[in-house]
């Protein structure tokens, strides 16, 4: 609908300009996408983004075969929690796809591997490695080589590939396997290492310093769609078998997961879906949501380690990343077996401990979602994703501000009604707007105070005295600069005394926002009612020269739940008192944007921050 400038007074004009402009950054925040696909992009649902990461509290599955744990202390949202299924239960082909994969929740499936040919043929306890030394003789593979071992970092920049024949990798396991017999921890067999010293295709890696326990054979391909001639172990595609309830999945890859000594692989997320399926041995996976990556600090986005974690496992330095400390809240902990298998889907974080000796397959595919987001779309759902984070790092903010601040303020309010204090407050404002404030008004216009109730005179002696303790109120009668042309000099105090500029995005920091966030609409309506008639100057500094970005962002959204609650007729006049008491009344609605288009703005530099580890 089209805004009437014609007969309007200006300030009826102003209000719904106001109205419209303000509406309309609601309507995006309001606006739900129907489209399932792109509500999938973002893990959390709407409902959950106001409980920032506000997971409840999961219960720990009690089974000796397979353990789900959730941290202590920890609120993993219910929905989040990873589910289990036995042998006997195995989801058919659609099942999974419509309940398990279109969920995005990890799901564990114990013993759904154990009729591979593999379950047997490759168990180091029972020849298996001499059966995988046979089959692939000189194949030749690449490991990883990492002198950070046992824990292996995917994050290019901190462990090497190296190529070695597979059967001399099955060397090194033999040989661990035999110290494990031995009792012996630092034994290496000197013949061995010289071996796997000249089959490598850079010797230097493995001499020395460095031990065959530095290396993992990790992402080995059996099969990859797109880069064929990277297999190295198609062989072993004969031992294994792609799970029922996967044979309706286009694969990209399957790969050989094989480690001698104990490893961990760092916390990092796939760009697809996967099936991890644990063939002998033992894994330890810790999974976390991707919205709980900002925990995890995931790096730059442009980075060439874009999907990992920059923490480091051996000495996690909080005072870098204080978040961090924080992430054992939104884990959850799975132990797998010989036999089971564990669905990870796309960007969930994970982070792997490997038994000795063990061995696994995982399975990769393209994920329904990614498939169906068309290229010419991305722009439109980078936005929109976008947007849809920084709404609820805005109401993560605004959230902090807990309902016991206006409860204090009530309660402040009742104290100074049953003490009598009220009066004086009356007093102090009927002096103050009749020594300074009423430019040009004639005094009956003055509402009475009496007739506010006790929350809203608190409020409004609180706000009043606020800015004319910012200002020298002598001053005030000087016309005023424009708000998107002053550079403000003025300074708040906070509670403690601390002068804060109007350069504030925390509600904690901000005594303006404070009380404006801590008052009922009914009551916020009651304080500018009577701050338009009676002190407008005080008004005009408030709104345009100490209004923070944060005060701004809740006063519209107090605009707006008093527009809810009250009627289109209360609504144009109030608009029309409020709007009035300003020389340029478009300077006011400027004002009130420009902040709150800061606070969005500081909000979208949170989420380049801790989403996309950029710092803006
Ligand atoms: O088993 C491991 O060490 C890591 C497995 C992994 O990262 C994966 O399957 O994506």
């Amino acid at each position: 609908m089209g805004i009437s400038y014609g007969p309007l007074p200006a300030s009826i004009v102003l209000e719904q300009a106001f109205s419209s402009r303000i509406k309309r950054l609601y309507c995006s925040w309001m606006l739900n996408i129907d489209l399932e696909f792109v509500s999938r992009l973002v893990t959390a649902a709407p409902e959950r983004t106001a409980r920032s990461l506000g997971y409840s509290r999961g219960k720990p599955a009690a089974d000796s075969f397979l353990s789900v744990h959730h941290d202590v202390g920890k609120e993993m949202e219910e929905s989040l929690e990873i589910r289990s299924f036995e042998f006997d239960q195995l989801p058919s082909a659609t099942q999974f796809a419509s309940q398990i994969e279109s969920s995005n929740i990890p799901a564990v499936f114990k013993g759904c591997i154990k009729d591979w040919k593999a379950f047997s043929n490759w168990n180091p306890t029972e020849g298996g490695l001499d059966y995988l030394q046979e089959r692939l003789g000189t194949s030749v593979v690449e490991a990883m080589l990492s002198r950070t071992a046992p824990i292996f970092y995917g994050d290019i920049r901190r462990h090497e590939r190296v190529a070695l024949p597979f059967s001399t990798f099955i060397g090194l396991c033999k040989q661990h396997k035999q110290k494990m017999y031995d009792g012996c921890d630092d034994y290496v067999e000197p013949e061995l290492h010289r071996q796997v010293d000249s089959n490598l295709e850079s010797p230097s890696l493995l001499s020395g310093d460095v031990a065959p326990q530095q290396l993992y054979l990790a992402q080995a391909p059996i099969m990859s769609a797109e880069n064929e001639e990277t297999v190295q172990l198609e062989t072993l595609k004969e031992d294994i078998a792609t799970p029922a309830f996967l044979e309706t999945k286009k694969l990209a890859a399957i790969n050989l997961w094989m480690n001698n000594a104990k490893s961990k692989s760092s916390a990092h997320y796939d760009p697809h879906h996967n099936l991890l399926c644990i063939v002998a041995g033992c894994k330890q996976v810790v999974l976390w949501p991707p919205a709980a990556s900002p925990m995890l600090y995931p790096m730059s986005v442009y980075g060439e380690a874009s999907n990992h974690s920059s923490i480091s496992l051996e000495n996690p330095d909080f005072s870098i990343y204080p978040r961090a400390e924080h992430s054992g809240e939104y884990s959850q902990k799975v132990i797998l077996h010989a036999g089971d298998a564990l669905f990870i889907p796309e960007g969930w974080f994970h982070q792997v401990d490997s038994d000795d000796l063990t061995i696994a397959v995982n399975f990769w595919w393209r994920s329904s979602i990614m498939s169906s987001l068309s290229e010419h779309m991305d722009a439109y759902y980078l936005r929109r994703i976008l947007r849809r984070m920084m709404d609820r790092e805005m109401n993560q903010a605004l959230a902090k501000a807990s309902s016991a601040d206006r409860e204090r303020l009530k309660r402040h309010a009742c104290e100074i009604h049953t003490n009598g204090e009220l009066d004086s407050m009356e007093h102090d404002l009927d002096q103050s707007c009749q020594k300074q404030d009423l430019k040009g008004k004639e005094p009956q216009q003055r509402i009475l105070l009496q007739k506010i109730g006790p929350c809203s005179l608190q409020a409004l002696h609180d706000l009043v005295s606020l800015v004319h303790d910012c200002v020298n109120v002598a001053d005030i009668n000087q016309p005023m600069q424009s708000s998107s042309t002053f550079n403000s000099e003025l300074n708040v105090k906070n509670d403690n005394g601390k002068i804060m500029t109007t350069e504030m995005f925390h509600l904690e920091d901000d005594p303006i926002a404070k009380i404006l966030w801590t008052l009922e609409p009914h009551a916020l309506q009651e304080v500018f009612v009577v701050m338009a008639h009676n002190f407008p100057r005080t008004l005009e500094v408030l709104i345009l020269h100490l209004l923070s970005p944060v005060g701004a962002e809740v006063l519209t959204r107090k605009f707006d739940d008093m527009d809810q609650k009250t009627s289109e007729e209360d609504r144009k006049k109030f608009y029309q008192v409020f709007y009035g008491a300003f020389d340029d009344q478009f300077a006011a609605m400027d004002a009130i944007l420009n902040q709150k288009e800061l606070f969005a703005l500081q909000a979208f530099k949170n989420v380049m921050d801790k989403y996309l580890g950029e710092k803006l």
